[in-house]
């Protein structure tokens, strides 16, 4: 039997965690010889929920799960832990302008970076997933700075899912078949989810395509407005397509993603697709050995140019809002 991987997940009481906990608990994230040990963290009114997840866990006999640790305190949920998800944020609240929300979450997220380089394992890998995932991200890697920026990213995968969705249900094609999407820039309304590249059995769906007006017109706004549709159908923010999401970027990230795909994880920018370094954006990637390198070469329309600019725009202007965390 392996040893036991301490994976500490925050926002542990709330909603997108209680489709995730029991999926890991059954091994989807890091598969089935892989026993685990979760430390769970919320805010210390969450605790008597998060007892019930607890009994539940254990009700549900996981012959992964070894040990479940419940706590409000930070430092007890980063002990050592391998993998870290970063779910726990404030929601925005009747009166709150966007702005506040950036700010209070902001102060979480540099608190838990300070904790994760005091606590964590060295080669801890973190996925930030709370809003605004991406500058959170940012947060979290300035905060710590013993960390190697590169096992800190954001998720994109649930915006990368949504796109493969829409192109499976109007071509009427299995998901399966359907590789190499992107969606490049910030988890936002403004993220391009970009079909260029994008095939199904190594033809080109823009060959394929008859009607190209469905991307700008249709693909595109569907995509980056879906969050809000579910929100309007749920009466609740998407969960269990979250959780499924986060799954499958760790899964990736960790055990390596299909020899002939890539997935769309949020990074730190090094200037490939001339995204000046320094902000955290959703680009292609292959992930080797607990490694994600960035799809390079891709052409680009001045279209597309122009999406990611206006992605990287928003960012900037959200870091700005932030710097005084970024140290
Ligand atoms: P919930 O409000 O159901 O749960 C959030 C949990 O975080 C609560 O239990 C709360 O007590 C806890 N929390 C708050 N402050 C905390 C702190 N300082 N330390 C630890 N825990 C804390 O939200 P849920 O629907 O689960 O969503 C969680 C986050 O994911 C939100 O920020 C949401 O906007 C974000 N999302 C991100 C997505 C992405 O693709 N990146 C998609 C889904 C989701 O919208």
């Amino acid at each position: 039997m392996k040893a036991p991987i301490r994976i500490a997940i925050t926002g542990a009481g709330g909603q997108i965690s209680y489709s995730l906990l029991f999926r890991i608990a059954n091994g989807d994230m890091l598969k089935h010889e892989q026993p685990i040990i979760l430390q769970l963290l919320d805010i210390p009114q969450a605790q008597q929920a998060l007892r019930g997840i607890a009994m539940e866990l254990e009700d549900c006999v996981f012959p992964l799960l070894q040990q479940v640790v419940i706590t409000d305190d930070p430092r007890v949920a980063f002990r050592d832990a391998e993998i870290v998800l970063l779910v726990g944020a404030r929601p925005r609240s009747k009166g709150m302008e966007r702005k506040d929300l950036i700010e209070i979450n902001a102060g979480i997220f540099a608190e838990h970076g300070k904790i994760l380089n005091a606590c964590a394992a060295p080669y801890v890998k973190v996925l930030v997933v709370g809003n605004p995932a991406n500058t959170n991200a940012l947060i979290v890697i300035h905060n710590a700075p013993d960390l190697n920026p590169k096992n800190v990213s954001s998720m994109m995968r649930l915006d990368h899912n949504r796109a493969i969705a829409q192109v499976s249900r109007k071509l009427s094609q299995p998901i399966g078949s359907i590789k190499k999407m992107v969606i490049w820039g910030n988890h936002s309304g403004t993220q391009y989810p970009d079909l260029s590249h994008a095939e199904i059995r190594e033809r080109k769906i823009l060959d394929i395509l008859q009607d190209h007006t469905w991307i700008e017109s249709e693909f595109i706004p569907t995509v980056q407005k879906r969050g809000t549709v579910v929100i309007e159908a749920r009466g609740l923010s998407s969960a269990a397509s979250a959780a499924n999401a986060a799954i499958g970027h760790m899964h990736d990230w960790i055990l390596g993603s299909h020899h002939d795909d890539w997935v769309t994880m949020s990074v730190l920018s090094d200037g490939s697709y001339d995204i000046p370094a320094g902000v955290v954006y959703g680009f292609p990637v292959t992930c080797h050995n607990g490694d994600y390198q960035i799809v390079q070469n891709l052409p680009i329309s001045e279209l597309g140019r122009q999406h990611m600019l206006e992605n990287y725009r928003e960012l900037l202007k959200e870091s700005e809002q932030i710097k005084h965390l970024l140290g």
